[in-house]
């Protein structure tokens, strides 16, 4: 049994609908999932709802819903989201499920046992917007709480910690001894430089069922129920002890209970997360993983936020994009090229209408979909739609690209990757047809050889972006292949090497793959 590549997106607050921000960090980790695959690697991609907590009971007590089956409810919204955005995750976890409870129980005994936590009693704030407790440290100069915690109350309450003293030293030096464990750099040195500036408080895992009931009874006391972080990162663990992870199941003495064949996943290649819980991944996971035994997970990926507009995405303001607004109105592809290739992994970005429109045109439909239809469309007209004999005039120049891209998707630079296929490929091929001019050449008969060549150049050329560009937008590089009449699908990065079409061969027929929007652009948020 090898080990797949398994990678990890965060688990989303089942309080809401999806917006962007939920729907770019799926579309990076769906694009680095189809990276791995077409790489020829075995890959394990898991997605999932985090659906414990105080926001969820209270949302689920105004709907008038049990909680359980508001969540059931809610869950299915977002599992259609995820097969909208065509994600390839090959599991979907929820912390409600009994998959789930019994990794954390499991390990909240293994802990308990080996000392690792302890009673305690809190006296201080407690912001109940932001479910935390506060202390006189987070008072503003004039003695106020920041309203962003909404309304703060003063609380005695009893809960248990898990004790963090003795874990500094060895995270830091385990940070600086393994670069490629928190992406980008300036996001290790965040977490290097709050190691080394702060004392690492002991970190509250439960809250009293009097409080909160919605959540995972802690097994050694059950006037308890588990707290957010040793209830949400789990499912990172979740999935590998339910399909028998050996790893896994020997740390924590799991049982599968997915049927199958056992798979092995532990330890996690990639977490892709957003900037706001990379504290919680890149320092206590791993220390919690440490303490259970288990090693760590390669990298924590973390990306940025997006604003619309240069404002907050809120829903209380109703500054929102709704992914599946636009994907409705503009294709689901338009929207995953546009988030990628906007948006590196790593800064902050702004959606506007206008940008995505812009690039919509420009890109898409006059970019790449004008090339595509273009050159198959002249390979029809000119020669019946049969391939012309080979002709490399464009090989050294594209795969001296086509390498560059590559080493870019290994790298997980998507945006780069995308720079370089529109700078290098689309815009290269179509300035290519502007230059030989086979229109002019078609009218031509003693230039027929020379059209062919160009022919067999435009549509090799084809074939290589449909299957550069199936990790980013799939369903464009299959209908790029179905047109050049190719059996299957454009998933195997191997096949982007000069010379694949043969000649002889019969293309299908040529369709606009983007079809131009020349209206002015309307509004795209339908929220
Ligand atoms: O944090 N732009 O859930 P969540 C980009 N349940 N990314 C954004 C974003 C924005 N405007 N808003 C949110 C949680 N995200 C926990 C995670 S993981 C074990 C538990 C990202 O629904 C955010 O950074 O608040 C996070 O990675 C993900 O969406 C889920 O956020």
């Amino acid at each position: 049994m090898s080990k797949r590549f398994y990678i990890t997106t965060a688990i989303d607050y089942l309080n809401g609908e999806p917006h962007l921000g939920h729907a770019y960090e799926k579309v990076v980790a769906d694009v680095i999932a189809r990276v791995r695959r077409s790489l020829g690697e075995e890959v394990f991609f898991l997605t999932g709802l985090d659906e414990h907590g105080q926001k969820v009971q209270q949302a689920a007590f105004a709907a008038g819903k049990d909680t359980q089956a508001y969540c059931d409810e809610l869950a299915e919204v977002w599992r259609a989201v995820a097969a909208k955005l065509h994600l390839s995750n090959d599991d979907f976890v929820r912390t409600s499920e009994p998959r789930h409870t019994q990794v954390v129980q499991q390990i909240l005994s293994k802990l308990h046992a080996a000392g690792r936590f302890y009673k305690a009693q809190y006296e201080g704030f407690y912001s109940l917007k932001e479910e935390s407790f506060l202390t006189e440290k987070d008072r503003r100069p004039d003695g106020t709480f920041d309203p962003s915690y909404g309304t703060v109350i003063p609380l005695v309450e009893d809960n248990y910690y898990f004790n963090l003293s003795a874990e500094r030293q060895w995270l830091i030096e385990y940070i600086e001894t393994t670069p490629n464990f928190i992406l980008p750099a300036y996001r290790r040195n965040e977490v290097l430089g709050f190691l080394k500036n702060n004392v690492l408080e002991d970190l509250c895992i439960s809250r009293p069922v009097t409080r909160l009931n919605w959540g995972i009874p802690i097994p050694f006391d059950n006037t308890f129920v588990t707290w957010v972080w040793f209830d949400a990162l789990v499912n990172y663990l979740t999935v590998p002890a339910a399909h028998g992870d050996p790893v896994v199941s020997a740390a924590l003495q799991t049982q599968p209970s997915t049927p199958g064949p056992p798979l092995s996943l532990w330890p996690a290649d990639i977490h892709v997360i957003g900037k706001d819980i990379l504290k919680f991944h890149a320092v206590y996971w791993p220390i919690m993983l440490k303490a259970m035994g288990l090693p760590l997970p390669k990298q924590v990926l973390v990306h940025g936020w997006w604003q619309k507009d240069g404002q907050k995405i809120s829903k209380s303001t109703g500054n929102l994009v709704d992914p599946v607004a636009v994907i409705d109105e503009w294709g689901l592809d338009a929207f995953r090229y546009y988030v990628v290739r906007e948006l590196g992994i790593g800064p902050d970005g702004n959606w506007t209408d206008a940008g995505f429109a812009a690039r919509y045109s420009a890109e898409l439909a006059n970019g790449l979909g004008n090339l595509v239809n273009r050159s198959l469309s002249m390979l029809k007209r000119y020669r019946k739609g049969v391939v012309p004999p080979r002709s490399d005039e464009l090989a050294s120049e594209l795969n001296g690209v086509i390498q560059q891209v590559i080493d870019r998707l290994r790298g997980n630079q998507l945006q780069e990757a995308l720079t370089s296929i529109w700078g290098s490929l689309v815009a290269r091929a179509n300035q290519y047809v502007d230059q030989t001019a086979p229109f002019k050449l078609a009218k031509d008969p003693s230039r027929a050889a020379r059209l062919d060549e160009v022919l067999y150049n435009l549509a090799e050329t084809c074939r290589i972006l449909a299957v550069l560009l199936w990790p980013f937008i799939p369903s464009t590089a299959e209908r790029i292949f179905g047109q050049l009449g190719l059996p299957g699908a454009p998933n195997r990065l191997s096949a982007a090497t000069w010379g694949g079409l043969v000649s002889g061969h019969t293309i299908g027929e040529p369709a606009p793959l983007f079809p131009r929007q020349d209206l002015a652009p309307k509004p795209l948020h339908g929220k």
